[in-house]
């Protein structure tokens, strides 16, 4: 009996637009960040924190990703950049051909930068490449030290991991030696950034270590 395995259609179709994604921003030399976290993680308030830094001559737009509501989006377009809001309606993950969409809509001219904040959730959006140049996955400290221990995946698949909220850190019993601990057990390669997207502080480097990658 033939079997259809329709995960790997999925997949693999999804696979092939993400390589047309990549091959389309590197053509126009933009460098695209999945941007990876759980809800309320701060991948909006560090999105805004990082455009700030920008260096000069680099130009910068933004993919909100949201099962619903354009809260993030607006909040971008408040702060002056150019952004395209996707609604999943339900779905919780971003695919390869919404981000393409996406791209064609937002028509960013590099060199630049194109941050993408995935849906809120630890667990498919490593699934789904998007044609990204790197995966930035973020955590935040009141989410607790454990969590690369319970979502292996997305830190396994990380380029760069980003420890936000690390001005609570008086207030909590998050160790950043624990949890490093726990992202070298899964991943040796990723760069490791604690930050605070409340004061600023970690961003800078943050952003370096990004556009260096
Ligand atoms: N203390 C502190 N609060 C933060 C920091 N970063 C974000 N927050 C707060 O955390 C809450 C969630 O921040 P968002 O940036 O909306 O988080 P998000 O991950 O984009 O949330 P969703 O898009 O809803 O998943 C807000 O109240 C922020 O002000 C930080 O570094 N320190
Ligand atoms: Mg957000
Ligand atoms: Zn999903």
């Amino acid at each position: 009996m033939n079997e259809i395995n329709i995960n790997q259609n999925i997949f693999e179709q999804n696979e092939q637009v993400a390589a047309h994604n990549r091959a389309w921003l590197k053509e126009r030399q933009l460098t695209m960040v999945n941007l990876m976290a759980s809800p309320g993680a701060g991948k909006t308030s560090l999105i805004l924190q990082l455009l700030k830094h920008l260096p000069q001559g680099l130009s910068a737009g933004v993919i909100e990703g949201d099962v619903a509501s354009s809260v993030d989006a607006d909040k971008v377009t408040a702060a002056g950049w150019p952004v395209v809001q996707i609604n999943t309606g339900g779905g919780c993950h971003l695919e390869a051909q919404m981000v393409g969409q996406a791209l064609k809509q937002l028509n960013l001219s590099g060199p630049g930068l194109i941050i993408v904040e995935n849906i809120g959730n630890l667990i498919c959006p490593v699934d789904f490449n998007l044609g990204e140049s790197l995966k930035l996955v973020v955590t935040s400290t009141p989410e607790g030290d454990d969590k690369p221990l319970k979502y292996p995946g997305i830190f396994a698949a990380a380029d760069i991991i980003a420890i936000n909220k690390i001005d609570l850190l008086p207030h909590l019993d998050f160790s950043l030696e624990k949890f490093s601990q726990a992202v070298k057990l899964l991943n040796q390669q990723a760069k490791l950034c604690p930050v605070s997207a409340r004061s600023g502080d970690g961003v800078v480097s943050l952003l370096s270590t990004m556009l260096k990658s």
